[in-house]
């Protein structure tokens, strides 16, 4: 059942104001600064598995409604039928379905599909057993400008794996590059919910689901990466009752949020930690300070999973985990991302 405690009223002015600060943002920065290019998001998601991945698609789309990215694809580190049709439901809602979707490339981790196939075929879209995630991937990094692209993982790194070892004209792509020189070109950063920087020992899901994966990543990507660590997001909830009054009854996260706590977690407290979201939010926003960073460092990936830092020998890139601010601890966090969330027009489900 649904909380029945309503907010109080001065919080949901301030939600609403952090809204519109939001747009009035993102109409001042569609502008191009400094002359870099506008930067682009490409997510990788085990969307299926737990909600908080589609509360991170929710921000990609609203930024890139603002303008203020360029949102091209989503591919899937989740191997169930439903993972692609769940997250091209979501694109359909906020009418961005031209965002290609790619299929996870192999069948490794946790396939959940609970809320993915009912908002699917709420939305009349089909299983789908595509495994093109690299294909696209490539294709899509390629058709970019040079630094320009933003990765953002909140599943596990099985794609970003394989993208690493593709070589030039893979498959007869007639793509001149490698895997790793192609990102060496094309991206700016790789933003990740892993690990845990904290707890040395502690072997964090989307890590543990493909150690070979995530060790691959973190010791050969070479851009810089940028570690939401399970510390973080644990500490960063998103919240039912809010997001019942910001997001609209039929929006497929709102049902897939309710289903996800109804039919897997059989949980009555509708709050959620926000592991992905906070990737996104560092993919999305890198300069306005939201976090300190712990690093630069190596982060290398132990037998279990664990995710080990070592500042003394600082790697080339660098590796880095977000740490929260003095000035923004985690209720402060919470805020800024409910104001990422917010449908337009919700402001008359609340009542004033
Ligand atoms: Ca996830």
């Amino acid at each position: 059942m649904m909380k029945s405690s309503r907010l109080v009223p001065g919080f949901m002015v301030c939600i609403l104001c952090s809204i519109a600060c939001l747009n009035e943002a993102a109409a001042r920065e569609d502008t191009t600064v400094n002359n870099k290019p506008t930067p682009v998001i490409i997510f990788d998601t085990d969307m299926g598995n737990d909600i908080d991945d589609a509360l991170a698609q929710v921000m990609a789309l609203r930024a890139s409604a603002a303008g203020r990215i360029q949102f091209p694809l989503v591919t899937s580190s989740n191997a169930s039928p439903w993972a692609v049709p769940g997250i091209q439901a979501i694109l359909k809602y906020y009418k961005q379905d031209s965002v290609e979707v790619g299929g996870c490339a192999a069948t490794i981790g946790l396939a959940h599909g609970a809320f993915t196939q009912k908002i699917a075929e709420e939305m009349h879209l089909p299983a789908s057993e595509a495994r093109d995630a690299v294909k696209l991937l490539r294709k899509v990094l390629h058709e970019q400008k040079d630094g320009s692209v933003r990765v953002v993982v909140t599943g596990f790194s099985t794609n970003l794996a394989i993208l690493l070892d593709t070589e030039a004209n893979h498959e007869g792509d007639a793509i001149p590059l490698s895997g790793k020189d192609l990102i060496r070109q094309k991206v700016e950063f790789l933003s990740m919910m892993a690990g845990d920087s904290e707890r040395p020992e502690f072997t964090e899901f989307n890590v543990k689901e493909n150690i070979p994966a995530a060790r691959k990543v973190l010791a050969e990507w070479p851009t810089p990466v940028y570690i939401s660590g399970y510390e973080i997001g644990s500490r960063v909830f998103s919240r039912g009752d809010l997001l019942q009054k910001t997001l609209l009854p039929d929006n497929p996260v709102w049902v897939a949020y309710k289903t996800f706590f109804q039919d897997v977690l059989k949980d009555k407290k509708w709050d959620r930690p926000s592991w992905d979201q906070t990737a996104m939010l560092w993919a999305l926003e890198p300069d306005k300070g939201h976090f300190d960073l712990k690093g630069p460092g190596t982060i290398e990936v132990g037998e279990k999973g664990e995710t080990l830092f070592s500042e003394n020998r600082p790697s080339s890139p660098a590796r880095y985990f977000l740490r929260f601010k003095d000035s923004l601890p985690s209720e402060k966090i919470e805020e800024i991302l409910q104001s990422w969330y917010a449908e337009p027009g919700t402001e008359l489900k609340t009542g004033g």
